[in-house]
């Protein structure tokens, strides 16, 4: 794997909010590519998806979106299932509702996905107390949801999904979780096993499986990282976000990564895709010796 393909979604209308839609421009800013270059890979960045913007549609918010979202991410899924095998494509958000279209873009076959999130986005259209689609992807990816998303996106067992950094789950999303079986690492694990721990376990449960990282930068502590949307305090610190990210790379097992939720309008002079683009190396590799 020496070559990495980008492809950004600047698409908000799966959040409550606007700005995310910025995000794949500041995650470019951050110097993404310069980096990968610098540890050796060949990269070729591919540009945006398209998005319709917010304002050219006569609709407010929640599942109104439905079928812009649904485009946009078969769009993604298409141009990622176009990849030649052994490229390793790192998707710009954009709002998470995208990686409906990353995670059934690069499942050839079975794939372990690590969701990597304050939230554990699991809600259906029933349980969702926002309606905001980003709320709901893993679900959708689980095959549960609504039937245009679900038809377009299922692919993943929900067995196959480990979550890590959870800190803020709706009661119908609690439950739906525990019903299918999907293994949560909240932050209280995190405090209590610790991250190495965590992701030795998180790798051992999907033992034998190629791996889809997806990185909502709201799992970082809002001090940290406070151009997120959906902020929730106790996050990741950045000693523990590099040491995941470190020991998955050493596993050689992920073939594929979303940078999603990073809002530059509620940055402070970028600093939350610089995170970003620092865990992405770490991923890919780059070592302090
Ligand atoms: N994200 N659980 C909340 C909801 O509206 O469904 C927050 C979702 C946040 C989604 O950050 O990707
Ligand atoms: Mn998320
Ligand atoms: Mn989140
Ligand atoms: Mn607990």
């Amino acid at each position: 794997m020496d070559r990495v393909a980008i492809l950004g979604v600047p698409m908000d209308l799966g959040a409550g909010r606007r700005g995310v839609d910025m995000g794949p421009s500041a995650l470019r800013y951050a110097r993404l590519l310069e980096g990968l270059e610098a540890l050796g890979f060949w990269v070729e960045d591919l540009g945006d998806v398209r998005v319709p913007l917010a304002e050219t549609l006569r609709r407010r918010g929640g599942m109104a979106y439905l079928e812009e979202i649904r485009q946009a991410a078969l769009e993604l899924k298409e141009r990622l299932r176009a990849l030649p095998e052994g490229v390793f494509p790192i998707v710009l958000g954009g709002d998470h509702s995208l990686s409906m279209g990353s995670v059934s873009g690069v499942a050839r076959g079975r794939v372990g996905v690590l969701w990597v999130d304050a939230h554990a986005d699991f809600n259906t259209p029933e349980t969702s107390p926002s309606g905001n689609i980003h709320g709901m992807p893993l679900a959708v990816l689980s095959g549960l949801g609504h039937p245009r998303l679900v038809e377009a996106f299922a692919a993943v067992d929900p067995k196959d999904i480990v979550l890590i950094g959870v800190r803020s789950v709706d009661p119908g999303e609690a439950r739906l979780l525990r019903e299918q079986g999907v293994k949560v690492y909240t932050m209280h694990e995190v405090d209590r096993l610790g991250v190495a721990r965590i992701a030795e376990e998180a790798l051992a449960h999907l033992e034998g499986l190629s791996l889809h990282v997806s990185l909502d930068a709201d799992v970082l502590d809002p001090a940290l990282a406070p151009g997120v949307g959906t902020p929730v305090p106790g996050g990741l610190s950045y000693r523990e976000a590099h040491l995941l990210m470190e020991i998955l790379a050493e596993s050689g097992r992920v073939k594929s990564l979303d940078l999603v939720e990073v809002n530059p309008v509620l940055d402070e002079r970028n600093r939350t895709a610089e995170m970003m683009v620092g865990l992405a190396l770490s991923l890919l590799g780059k070592r302090i010796l």
